[in-house]
């Protein structure tokens, strides 16, 4: 098939979701085309047969305060789709992505577009939840072809607040294995700590929901009882709070805050233990990348987490907001090799076993089969 594909393209699991898709999709033969402001960062690097990329640029005009984007990338999605002679699109979030599609589609009349959108979380949690939008997003999911969501969580969400008519499937998101794992060539874990210290890490986009404060409040208690480091790797919002309450709390000498980092896996193999106390989280892809490279993960019992992390064997999961249990269960990580061992093992035996890219990438070509079978009814 020939597939154009809309995500953001900066850090973050929607994107890094669509641009794994898009790499898996071209190895299998198809022919992809993402259309988005920039380069998706993990697609930065190397070159792939099979895959392209269509910018949306914005002259900058006097007459708009707001440059209008949506505009411009529906205006980009219909000349790439009738220029390249694309089969659909899939677009990753409902708000601004499908909301541009289907104007692309009513562009083409009496043609149309087929659209498969995918619901990230943030999409229905919060934006699609804020009044304002909720009738676009809820007209976006109506509209397209084919939804799915990342989590039986999300789904269930969507399905609540929204009440589809059509179904939304569920589509687990997934990792690449081979690039994900726990022997790494890239991993420097001398620079980080000595070999006695144990390492715990945080990756995110420091948002507010992320709860990065409980990641320094659960460290500063690990370092009451053990000579440990935390690696930041992000950037974000909560930032500046993080490191403030690191100097009060005594520990901010033992951070090391590596900001944005292109080659995650580098860092994630030599860790012991993923810190990740969301408030809400539709999946938790950073804990998926964590169990690929056989990092214990400790996070919140929230939304899609549960369907990730089994609590006991690929790590501990407690309600959010309790740093006194997430504190404990990174201290039995830390003091215990054996218990990080197995954990691990156990997270890298799941994420192959759940979340492999040959049981998820199929899912989505059935969908994209259906999208045509119903784009013709
Ligand atoms: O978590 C974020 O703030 C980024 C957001 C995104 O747009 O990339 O992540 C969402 O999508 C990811 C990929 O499906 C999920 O793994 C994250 O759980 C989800 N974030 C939230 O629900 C807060």
């Amino acid at each position: 098939m020939k597939i154009g594909i809309t995500c953001y393209p900066t850090y973050g699991g929607s994107g890094v979701l669509a641009s794994e898709l898009g790499k898996f999709l071209a190895k299998r033969g198809h022919e992809l085309h993402f259309i988005t402001s920039a380069i998706p960062y993990r697609l930065q690097r190397d070159f792939q047969e099979r895959i392209f990329f269509h910018t949306v640029e914005m002259d900058p005009y006097p007459l708009f305060e707001h440059p209008p984007y949506d505009l411009a990338l529906a205006s980009k999605m219909k000349d790439v789709f009738v220029s390249e002679n694309l089969d659909l699109l899939h677009v990753h979030y409902a708000i601004p992505h499908a909301v541009s599609a289907l104007l692309a589609s009513a562009l083409i009349r009496p043609r149309r577009i087929p659209i498969v959108t995918t619901l990230h979380g943030t999409d229905i949690t919060l934006v699609g939840q804020e009044k304002s939008f909720f009738d676009i997003t809820r007209y976006s999911i109506e509209e397209s072809t084919v939804v799915t969501a990342v989590s039986d969580s999300l789904k269930a969400e969507t399905e609540k607040v929204f009440h589809p008519t059509k179904p939304v499937h569920r589509v687990h998101n997934f990792v690449d294995l081979d690039l994900f794992r726990r022997i790494y060539k890239g991993c420097h874990r001398k620079s980080l700590a000595r070999p006695d210290q144990p390492i715990y890490i945080h990756v995110s986009n420091f948002r507010p929901v992320k709860r990065v404060p409980d990641v320094i409040r659960i460290f500063a208690k690990v370092r009451e009882e053990l000579d440990a480091v935390l690696v930041l790797v992000g950037e974000g919002p909560s930032l500046r709070d993080a490191k403030e309450l690191a100097e009060q709390l005594g520990v901010q000498k033992h951070i090391r805050y590596l900001g944005k980092q292109l080659d995650v896996v580098g860092v994630l193999a030599c860790c012991d233990a993923l810190l990740f106390p969301s408030e809400s989280e539709s999946f938790g892809l950073a804990p998926l990348e964590a169990m690929a490279c056989e990092v214990p993960v400790v996070a919140t019992r929230t939304g899609g987490i549960p369907e990730v992390v089994t609590h006991g064997v690929t790590g501990f999961l407690s309600a959010v907001g309790d740093v006194d249990s997430m504190a404990r269960d990174a201290i039995k990580i830390g003091k215990d090799p054996a218990l990080r061992a197995a954990m691990g093992k156990a997270g890298r035996e799941a994420a192959a076993k759940n979340f492999h890219p040959d049981i998820i990438v199929p899912q989505y070509e059935a969908l994209y089969a259906e999208a045509l079978r119903l784009n013709q009814e």
